[in-house]
């Protein structure tokens, strides 16, 4: 089944020069600001929501928003291959784990570099995270995220209890979004 995936573009990140009231000809544009975005898809293709991910200095911001699920808790993880084959979005492979440790964040051998908080949803069916993963880079770097094969964000069924390797203990995966470098 195809998928929406993957677009990572570079900008000059000219609102981040903090000179930029100056005249024009001392803006000078930073280095340029890497993002990666992705739908949120079903096991049938059903939009779930949107993922953007933003590299900044040796970290990167990822923000989520889900819909139409049920009220309720949801794990969501960045997992290490961009390629989300449904239903079960096996394809996809385990949580992005470079530094070889355990899940979670309150396991005392974890986390690993792809574990987010989970996604509260509401009465609406929608929620959202907004997170900083420290010491993740999309590109660049030993590990970045966005090697050859990709990678993934992933929802669970349920939630995340932070400590159970490999996954949370968060049940089946629900919706993936495809991230790649271009
Ligand atoms: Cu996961």
């Amino acid at each position: 089944m195809m998928r929406r995936a993957l677009i990572v573009a570079a900008t000059a990140a000219l609102a981040g020069c903090a000179h930029s009231g100056a005249s024009l000809g001392k803006v000078h544009p930073g280095p340029p600001t890497i993002i990666a975005t992705t739908q949120l898809l079903g096991p049938n293709g059903e939009l779930r929501g949107t993922a953007t991910l933003t590299q900044l200095t040796a970290a990167t911001q990822v923000r989520a928003r889900v819909e139409g699920l049920a009220p309720g808790t949801y794990a969501i993880h960045l997992h290490s291959t961009g390629k989300c084959e449904g239903p079960k979005f096996a394809s996809a492979g385990g949580h992005f784990n470079p530094t070889m440790t355990h899940h979670g964040k309150d396991n005392p051998m974890g986390p690993h570099l792809g574990d987010l908080p989970n996604i509260v949803v509401g009465q609406g069916g929608t929620g959202s995270i907004d997170f900083t993963v420290a010491g993740l880079a999309l590109i660049g770097g030993a590990a970045p995220l966005l090697d050859a094969d990709g990678a993934a964000v992933i929802v669970h069924a349920g939630p995340d209890d932070y400590k159970t390797d490999p996954s949370g203990n968060s049940g089946d995966r629900i919706a993936c979004g495809a991230l790649a470098a271009r």
